[in-house]
Protein backbone atom coordinates (compact mmCIF):
# COMPACT_ATOMS: atom_id res chain seq x y z
CA UNK A 1 0.00 0.00 0.00
CA UNK A 2 2.09 3.44 -1.05
CA UNK A 3 0.65 6.33 0.72
CA UNK A 4 -0.95 9.73 -0.96
CA UNK A 5 -1.70 13.08 0.33
CA UNK A 6 -4.50 14.77 -0.43
CA UNK A 7 -5.18 18.59 0.09
CA UNK A 8 -8.61 20.05 -0.42
CA UNK A 9 -9.74 23.87 -1.09
CA UNK A 10 -13.02 24.58 -1.13
CA UNK A 11 -15.62 22.82 1.14
CA UNK A 12 -19.01 23.98 0.20
CA UNK A 13 -21.98 21.86 -1.41
CA UNK A 14 -19.42 20.03 -3.92
CA UNK A 15 -16.49 20.20 -1.38
CA UNK A 16 -18.82 18.46 1.47
CA UNK A 17 -20.01 15.79 -0.89
CA UNK A 18 -16.12 14.97 -2.37
CA UNK A 19 -14.97 15.09 1.00
CA UNK A 20 -17.78 12.19 2.13
CA UNK A 21 -17.12 10.14 -1.18
CA UNK A 22 -13.45 10.44 -0.86
CA UNK A 23 -13.84 9.36 3.17
CA UNK A 24 -15.86 6.18 2.21
CA UNK A 25 -13.49 5.39 -1.01
CA UNK A 26 -10.03 5.76 1.57
CA UNK A 27 -11.62 3.00 4.02
CA UNK A 28 -12.07 0.11 0.82
CA UNK A 29 -8.90 1.42 -1.19
CA UNK A 30 -6.82 -1.61 -1.34
CA UNK A 31 -3.76 0.04 -3.29
CA UNK A 32 -3.39 3.23 -1.44
CA UNK A 33 -3.55 4.96 1.79
CA UNK A 34 -4.98 8.21 1.40
CA UNK A 35 -3.82 10.90 3.79
CA UNK A 36 -5.96 14.21 4.24
CA UNK A 37 -3.67 16.97 4.82
CA UNK A 38 -5.05 20.32 4.65
CA UNK A 39 -8.98 21.11 4.54
CA UNK A 40 -9.79 25.24 3.94
CA UNK A 41 -12.43 27.33 3.41
CA UNK A 42 -11.72 30.89 2.15
CA UNK A 43 -11.66 31.72 6.13
CA UNK A 44 -10.35 28.91 7.70
CA UNK A 45 -8.49 25.98 7.28
CA UNK A 46 -7.62 22.53 8.88
CA UNK A 47 -4.00 21.32 8.81
CA UNK A 48 -2.28 18.04 9.32
CA UNK A 49 1.03 19.82 9.84
CA UNK A 50 2.77 16.51 10.80
CA UNK A 51 0.97 14.55 7.37
CA UNK A 52 -0.42 12.08 9.70
CA UNK A 53 -3.72 12.93 8.21
CA UNK A 54 -7.22 14.33 9.27
CA UNK A 55 -10.18 12.58 10.50
CA UNK A 56 -12.45 12.70 7.31
CA UNK A 57 -15.22 11.58 9.96
CA UNK A 58 -14.68 14.73 12.04
CA UNK A 59 -13.87 17.35 9.58
CA UNK A 60 -16.64 19.61 9.81
CA UNK A 61 -17.22 19.97 13.64
CA UNK A 62 -13.17 20.20 13.33
CA UNK A 63 -13.00 23.02 10.90
CA UNK A 64 -15.70 24.80 12.79
CA UNK A 65 -14.36 24.52 15.64
CA UNK A 66 -10.64 25.44 14.70
CA UNK A 67 -9.76 29.12 16.01
CA UNK A 68 -10.40 31.64 13.95
CA UNK A 69 -6.99 32.38 13.70
CA UNK A 70 -6.11 29.35 11.90
CA UNK A 71 -6.01 31.08 8.79
CA UNK A 72 -5.76 28.84 5.25
CA UNK A 73 -1.83 28.84 4.64
CA UNK A 74 -1.17 31.82 2.68
CA UNK A 75 -1.66 31.17 -1.14
CA UNK A 76 0.44 30.44 -3.33
CA UNK A 77 3.41 30.19 -1.66
CA UNK A 78 2.71 28.57 1.98
CA UNK A 79 0.74 26.43 0.09
CA UNK A 80 3.13 25.28 -2.24
CA UNK A 81 5.45 25.07 0.10
CA UNK A 82 3.15 22.53 2.47
CA UNK A 83 2.50 20.54 -0.55
CA UNK A 84 5.88 19.96 -1.62
CA UNK A 85 7.19 19.18 1.78
CA UNK A 86 5.27 15.68 1.64
CA UNK A 87 6.85 12.66 1.91
CA UNK A 88 4.67 11.15 -1.11
CA UNK A 89 2.51 12.54 -4.31
CA UNK A 90 -0.09 14.88 -3.72
CA UNK A 91 -3.38 15.63 -4.95
CA UNK A 92 -4.50 18.52 -4.75
CA UNK A 93 -8.19 19.38 -5.45
CA UNK A 94 -9.80 22.83 -5.96
CA UNK A 95 -13.23 22.74 -4.73
CA UNK A 96 -13.98 26.65 -5.27
CA UNK A 97 -14.78 28.99 -7.50
CA UNK A 98 -12.01 30.90 -7.29
CA UNK A 99 -10.24 32.50 -10.68
CA UNK A 100 -6.87 33.41 -8.73
CA UNK A 101 -6.24 29.75 -7.64
CA UNK A 102 -6.58 28.59 -10.80
CA UNK A 103 -4.63 31.30 -11.92
CA UNK A 104 -1.83 29.10 -9.98
CA UNK A 105 -2.40 25.75 -11.39
CA UNK A 106 1.02 25.90 -13.85
CA UNK A 107 3.11 26.43 -10.86
CA UNK A 108 1.55 23.56 -8.47
CA UNK A 109 1.68 21.27 -11.83
CA UNK A 110 5.07 22.26 -12.53
CA UNK A 111 5.98 21.71 -9.42
CA UNK A 112 5.06 17.80 -9.49
CA UNK A 113 1.30 18.51 -7.56
CA UNK A 114 -1.06 16.65 -9.19
CA UNK A 115 -4.60 18.49 -9.50
CA UNK A 116 -8.01 17.45 -9.69
CA UNK A 117 -11.24 20.35 -9.71
CA UNK A 118 -14.62 21.29 -11.07
CA UNK A 119 -13.71 24.92 -10.87
CA UNK A 120 -14.07 26.05 -14.97
CA UNK A 121 -11.87 29.36 -14.65
CA UNK A 122 -8.61 27.39 -15.59
CA UNK A 123 -9.57 26.06 -18.36
CA UNK A 124 -12.20 28.47 -19.72
CA UNK A 125 -10.61 31.89 -19.04
CA UNK A 126 -7.92 33.04 -21.17
CA UNK A 127 -6.06 30.41 -23.71
CA UNK A 128 -2.86 31.58 -22.20
CA UNK A 129 -3.76 29.94 -19.05
CA UNK A 130 -5.71 27.32 -20.36
CA UNK A 131 -2.03 26.14 -22.10
CA UNK A 132 -0.10 27.26 -19.45
CA UNK A 133 -1.71 24.57 -17.44
CA UNK A 134 -1.12 21.93 -19.87
CA UNK A 135 2.22 22.27 -20.60
CA UNK A 136 3.04 22.68 -17.07
CA UNK A 137 1.36 19.02 -16.77
CA UNK A 138 2.78 17.72 -19.81
CA UNK A 139 6.61 18.65 -18.35
CA UNK A 140 9.20 16.73 -16.97
CA UNK A 141 7.94 15.53 -13.41
CA UNK A 142 4.94 17.25 -13.87
CA UNK A 143 1.70 16.75 -12.26
CA UNK A 144 -1.57 15.12 -13.92
CA UNK A 145 -4.63 17.09 -14.42
CA UNK A 146 -8.02 16.29 -14.80
CA UNK A 147 -11.43 18.45 -14.20
CA UNK A 148 -14.40 15.97 -15.78
CA UNK A 149 -16.46 17.65 -13.74
CA UNK A 150 -15.95 21.12 -15.29
CA UNK A 151 -18.76 19.82 -18.07
CA UNK A 152 -21.76 18.06 -17.37
CA UNK A 153 -20.52 17.17 -13.96
CA UNK A 154 -19.76 13.26 -13.32
CA UNK A 155 -20.99 12.00 -16.65
CA UNK A 156 -18.33 10.77 -18.56
CA UNK A 157 -18.12 14.17 -21.27
CA UNK A 158 -14.73 15.14 -21.80
CA UNK A 159 -13.01 11.18 -21.05
CA UNK A 160 -15.30 10.54 -23.86
CA UNK A 161 -14.04 12.95 -26.09
CA UNK A 162 -10.50 11.96 -25.37
CA UNK A 163 -11.07 8.93 -26.05
CA UNK A 164 -12.45 9.36 -29.55
CA UNK A 165 -9.78 11.59 -30.52
CA UNK A 166 -6.88 9.57 -28.80
CA UNK A 167 -8.76 6.43 -30.79
CA UNK A 168 -8.60 8.35 -33.94
CA UNK A 169 -11.63 9.41 -34.80
CA UNK A 170 -12.91 13.15 -35.77
CA UNK A 171 -14.96 15.06 -33.93
CA UNK A 172 -17.60 17.31 -36.28
CA UNK A 173 -20.06 18.81 -34.21
CA UNK A 174 -20.71 18.44 -30.39
CA UNK A 175 -24.09 20.00 -29.60
CA UNK A 176 -26.18 19.83 -26.42
CA UNK A 177 -28.10 21.01 -23.16
CA UNK A 178 -24.98 21.67 -20.86
CA UNK A 179 -27.07 23.73 -18.24
CA UNK A 180 -28.89 21.96 -15.18
CA UNK A 181 -30.31 24.93 -14.71
CA UNK A 182 -31.13 26.04 -18.59
CA UNK A 183 -32.35 22.18 -18.75
CA UNK A 184 -35.06 22.84 -16.01
CA UNK A 185 -36.24 25.85 -17.43
CA UNK A 186 -37.16 25.35 -20.76
CA UNK A 187 -38.53 21.69 -19.75
CA UNK A 188 -40.68 23.09 -17.22
CA UNK A 189 -41.45 26.26 -19.37
CA UNK A 190 -41.90 24.42 -22.63
CA UNK A 191 -42.69 20.82 -22.18
CA UNK A 192 -42.50 18.12 -24.80
CA UNK A 193 -45.98 17.12 -23.35
CA UNK A 194 -48.34 20.62 -22.34
CA UNK A 195 -51.01 20.51 -20.58
CA UNK A 196 -51.91 23.75 -19.97
CA UNK A 197 -50.93 24.54 -17.12
CA UNK A 198 -47.37 26.28 -17.98
CA UNK A 199 -46.17 29.16 -15.95
CA UNK A 200 -44.88 32.20 -17.46
CA UNK A 201 -40.84 32.15 -18.16
CA UNK A 202 -40.38 34.17 -15.01
CA UNK A 203 -42.08 32.09 -12.67
CA UNK A 204 -40.68 29.17 -14.22
CA UNK A 205 -37.26 31.22 -13.02
CA UNK A 206 -38.55 31.81 -9.59
CA UNK A 207 -39.36 28.60 -9.13
CA UNK A 208 -36.01 26.79 -10.38
CA UNK A 209 -34.56 29.88 -7.71
CA UNK A 210 -36.48 28.33 -5.03
CA UNK A 211 -35.91 24.88 -5.58
CA UNK A 212 -32.27 25.78 -5.37
CA UNK A 213 -31.47 24.93 -9.42
CA UNK A 214 -30.13 28.83 -10.22
CA UNK A 215 -27.53 30.32 -8.70
CA UNK A 216 -28.38 32.83 -6.09
CA UNK A 217 -28.72 35.40 -8.77
CA UNK A 218 -30.71 33.81 -11.78
CA UNK A 219 -28.89 36.56 -14.10
CA UNK A 220 -25.61 34.11 -13.35
CA UNK A 221 -27.03 31.78 -15.11
CA UNK A 222 -29.55 33.47 -17.73
CA UNK A 223 -26.64 35.15 -19.00
CA UNK A 224 -25.16 32.03 -20.57
CA UNK A 225 -21.79 32.38 -19.75
CA UNK A 226 -21.50 29.01 -17.58
CA UNK A 227 -22.55 27.01 -20.71
CA UNK A 228 -20.19 29.60 -22.82
CA UNK A 229 -17.40 28.50 -20.30
CA UNK A 230 -17.98 24.63 -20.60
CA UNK A 231 -18.15 25.30 -24.73
CA UNK A 232 -15.09 26.64 -24.52
CA UNK A 233 -13.10 24.01 -22.62
CA UNK A 234 -14.72 21.35 -25.38
CA UNK A 235 -13.54 23.34 -28.08
CA UNK A 236 -10.41 24.20 -26.78
CA UNK A 237 -9.84 20.12 -25.91
CA UNK A 238 -10.95 19.33 -29.47
CA UNK A 239 -8.05 21.65 -30.71
CA UNK A 240 -9.93 25.11 -31.57
CA UNK A 241 -8.31 27.83 -30.03
CA UNK A 242 -11.34 29.76 -28.67
CA UNK A 243 -9.02 32.73 -27.09
CA UNK A 244 -12.31 33.66 -24.27
CA UNK A 245 -15.22 32.72 -23.22
CA UNK A 246 -16.43 36.21 -24.79
CA UNK A 247 -15.29 35.41 -27.60
CA UNK A 248 -18.29 33.89 -29.95
CA UNK A 249 -21.94 34.74 -29.63
CA UNK A 250 -23.75 34.10 -26.49
CA UNK A 251 -27.46 34.59 -26.63
CA UNK A 252 -28.29 36.39 -22.79
CA UNK A 253 -31.91 35.35 -21.76
CA UNK A 254 -31.38 38.69 -19.66
CA UNK A 255 -33.43 41.30 -21.25
CA UNK A 256 -31.13 44.44 -21.51
CA UNK A 257 -33.46 47.15 -19.25
CA UNK A 258 -32.65 44.14 -16.05
CA UNK A 259 -29.11 43.83 -16.54
CA UNK A 260 -28.82 47.08 -14.50
CA UNK A 261 -31.01 45.27 -11.83
CA UNK A 262 -29.12 45.84 -8.12
CA UNK A 263 -30.48 43.06 -6.37
CA UNK A 264 -32.05 39.39 -7.83
CA UNK A 265 -35.39 40.26 -6.32
CA UNK A 266 -35.18 43.36 -8.27
CA UNK A 267 -34.38 41.70 -11.57
CA UNK A 268 -37.37 38.97 -10.63
CA UNK A 269 -39.95 40.93 -10.35
CA UNK A 270 -38.85 42.98 -13.70
CA UNK A 271 -38.79 39.68 -15.63
CA UNK A 272 -42.47 39.49 -15.52
CA UNK A 273 -43.24 42.33 -18.34
CA UNK A 274 -40.69 40.53 -20.60
CA UNK A 275 -42.90 37.32 -20.46
CA UNK A 276 -44.44 37.95 -23.81
CA UNK A 277 -41.56 37.81 -25.29
CA UNK A 278 -40.63 34.41 -24.24
CA UNK A 279 -44.07 33.49 -25.06
CA UNK A 280 -43.71 34.25 -28.71
CA UNK A 281 -40.49 32.35 -28.88
CA UNK A 282 -42.41 29.27 -27.12
CA UNK A 283 -45.04 29.70 -29.48
CA UNK A 284 -43.08 30.10 -32.82
CA UNK A 285 -41.66 26.84 -32.17
CA UNK A 286 -45.16 25.59 -31.07
CA UNK A 287 -46.61 26.40 -34.54
CA UNK A 288 -43.51 24.60 -36.89
CA UNK A 289 -44.10 21.28 -34.22
CA UNK A 290 -40.88 21.92 -32.27
CA UNK A 291 -40.08 22.82 -28.77
CA UNK A 292 -37.46 25.37 -27.79
CA UNK A 293 -34.86 24.83 -25.95
CA UNK A 294 -31.37 26.50 -25.02
CA UNK A 295 -28.08 24.39 -26.27
CA UNK A 296 -24.39 25.08 -26.79
CA UNK A 297 -23.26 24.07 -30.27
CA UNK A 298 -19.83 23.44 -31.27
CA UNK A 299 -18.85 22.72 -35.32
CA UNK A 300 -15.23 22.15 -34.99
CA UNK A 301 -14.91 21.89 -39.57
CA UNK A 302 -16.15 25.44 -39.22
CA UNK A 303 -14.45 26.26 -35.93
CA UNK A 304 -17.51 27.75 -35.04
CA UNK A 305 -18.78 27.73 -31.24
CA UNK A 306 -22.65 29.22 -30.51
CA UNK A 307 -24.77 29.66 -27.20
CA UNK A 308 -28.64 30.36 -27.54
CA UNK A 309 -32.10 29.40 -28.11
CA UNK A 310 -32.54 26.88 -30.63
CA UNK A 311 -35.90 24.82 -31.77
CA UNK A 312 -35.56 21.00 -31.80
CA UNK A 313 -38.14 18.18 -33.46
CA UNK A 314 -40.83 16.92 -30.85
CA UNK A 315 -39.27 13.66 -31.34
CA UNK A 316 -35.63 14.73 -30.89
CA UNK A 317 -33.74 13.14 -27.80
CA UNK A 318 -32.80 17.34 -26.68
CA UNK A 319 -36.68 17.65 -26.58
CA UNK A 320 -37.46 14.64 -24.64
CA UNK A 321 -35.06 15.39 -21.95
CA UNK A 322 -36.39 15.54 -18.27
CA UNK A 323 -35.36 18.05 -14.98
CA UNK A 324 -32.23 19.49 -15.11
CA UNK A 325 -30.48 16.77 -17.20
CA UNK A 326 -27.87 17.70 -19.70
CA UNK A 327 -27.53 15.64 -23.18
CA UNK A 328 -24.26 15.81 -25.29
CA UNK A 329 -24.33 14.48 -28.55
CA UNK A 330 -21.10 13.75 -29.97
CA UNK A 331 -20.96 13.94 -34.09
CA UNK A 332 -18.17 12.00 -35.48
CA UNK A 333 -16.84 10.60 -38.34
CA UNK A 334 -17.21 7.42 -37.10
CA UNK A 335 -20.64 7.42 -35.52
CA UNK A 336 -21.99 9.68 -38.35
CA UNK A 337 -24.65 11.23 -38.41
CA UNK A 338 -26.47 9.18 -35.03
CA UNK A 339 -23.80 10.50 -32.77
CA UNK A 340 -22.99 9.61 -29.35
CA UNK A 341 -25.20 10.49 -27.03
CA UNK A 342 -23.88 10.90 -23.11
CA UNK A 343 -27.26 12.17 -21.07
CA UNK A 344 -28.27 12.18 -17.24
CA UNK A 345 -28.22 14.19 -14.38
CA UNK A 346 -25.61 17.44 -15.10
CA UNK A 347 -25.67 19.27 -11.74
CA UNK A 348 -25.94 19.34 -8.16
CA UNK A 349 -23.28 18.53 -5.67
CA UNK A 350 -23.15 14.46 -5.54
CA UNK A 351 -22.76 13.98 -9.11
CA UNK A 352 -20.35 16.85 -9.36
CA UNK A 353 -18.40 15.25 -6.57
CA UNK A 354 -18.60 11.99 -7.94
CA UNK A 355 -16.46 13.69 -11.08
CA UNK A 356 -13.63 15.18 -9.39
CA UNK A 357 -13.81 11.40 -6.94
CA UNK A 358 -13.48 9.79 -9.95
CA UNK A 359 -10.48 11.75 -11.44
CA UNK A 360 -8.77 11.58 -8.60
CA UNK A 361 -9.05 7.72 -9.12
CA UNK A 362 -7.26 8.09 -12.22
CA UNK A 363 -4.28 9.95 -10.81
CA UNK A 364 -3.93 7.10 -8.45
CA UNK A 365 -3.72 4.92 -10.78
CA UNK A 366 -1.27 6.34 -13.05
CA UNK A 367 1.19 6.64 -9.64
P1 LIG B 1 -19.80 26.71 -2.95
O1 LIG B 1 -20.85 25.92 -2.24
O2 LIG B 1 -19.93 28.19 -3.04
O3 LIG B 1 -18.40 26.35 -2.30
C1 LIG B 1 -17.21 27.02 -2.61
C2 LIG B 1 -16.21 26.78 -1.47
O4 LIG B 1 -14.95 27.35 -1.84
C3 LIG B 1 -16.60 27.42 -0.14
O5 LIG B 1 -16.25 26.51 0.90
C4 LIG B 1 -15.69 28.67 -0.06
O6 LIG B 1 -15.41 29.04 1.28
C5 LIG B 1 -14.47 28.11 -0.74
N1 LIG B 1 -13.56 29.12 -1.28
C6 LIG B 1 -13.82 30.09 -2.20
N2 LIG B 1 -12.70 30.80 -2.47
C7 LIG B 1 -11.72 30.27 -1.69
C8 LIG B 1 -10.34 30.55 -1.51
N3 LIG B 1 -9.76 31.54 -2.19
N4 LIG B 1 -9.62 29.79 -0.62
C9 LIG B 1 -10.22 28.78 0.07
N5 LIG B 1 -11.51 28.46 -0.09
C10 LIG B 1 -12.26 29.19 -0.94
O7 LIG B 1 -19.64 26.19 -4.49
P2 LIG B 1 -19.95 24.73 -5.08
O8 LIG B 1 -21.32 24.63 -5.59
O9 LIG B 1 -19.47 23.72 -4.09
O10 LIG B 1 -18.99 24.71 -6.37
C11 LIG B 1 -17.63 24.46 -6.23
C12 LIG B 1 -16.98 24.40 -7.61
O11 LIG B 1 -17.59 23.34 -8.37
C13 LIG B 1 -17.19 25.69 -8.46
O12 LIG B 1 -16.04 25.96 -9.22
C14 LIG B 1 -18.35 25.30 -9.38
O13 LIG B 1 -18.36 26.01 -10.61
C15 LIG B 1 -18.01 23.84 -9.62
N6 LIG B 1 -19.13 23.10 -10.12
C16 LIG B 1 -20.29 23.00 -9.40
C17 LIG B 1 -21.39 22.37 -9.97
C18 LIG B 1 -22.65 22.22 -9.15
O14 LIG B 1 -23.62 21.57 -9.57
N7 LIG B 1 -22.69 22.77 -7.94
C19 LIG B 1 -21.26 21.88 -11.28
C20 LIG B 1 -20.03 21.93 -11.95
C21 LIG B 1 -18.97 22.55 -11.35
O15 LIG B 1 -22.03 20.36 -12.85
C22 LIG B 1 -22.41 21.42 -12.09
C23 LIG B 1 -22.88 22.60 -12.95
O16 LIG B 1 -22.31 22.89 -13.96
C24 LIG B 1 -24.00 23.38 -12.40
C25 LIG B 1 -24.46 24.51 -13.38
N8 LIG B 1 -24.88 25.67 -12.60
C26 LIG B 1 -25.62 24.01 -14.22
O17 LIG B 1 -25.41 23.16 -15.09
O18 LIG B 1 -26.79 24.48 -14.04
Amino acid sequence: MSKVYVAIIGAGGVGKSFISQLNAYALRSKNHIISTILISRSSKAILSKDYSGLNLATWESDLASSSSSVKPPSFPEETLKFLTSAPGPVILVDNTFSGAIAAEYPRFLSSGVHLVTPNKKGFSSSLDLFKAIYSASKAQNGGYVFHEATVGAGLPVLSTLKDLIDTGDEIVKIEGVFSGTMSYLFNSFAPLSPSGAEKPFSACVAEARELGYTEPDPRDDLNGLDVARKLTILARLSGLQVSEPTSFPIQSLIPKPLESATSAEEFLAGLADFDGEMDKVKTAAESKGAVVRYVGSLDVGKGEVSVGLRNFDRGSAVAGLKGSDNIISFYTKRYGERAMIVQGAGAGAEVTAMGVLSDLIKVLERL
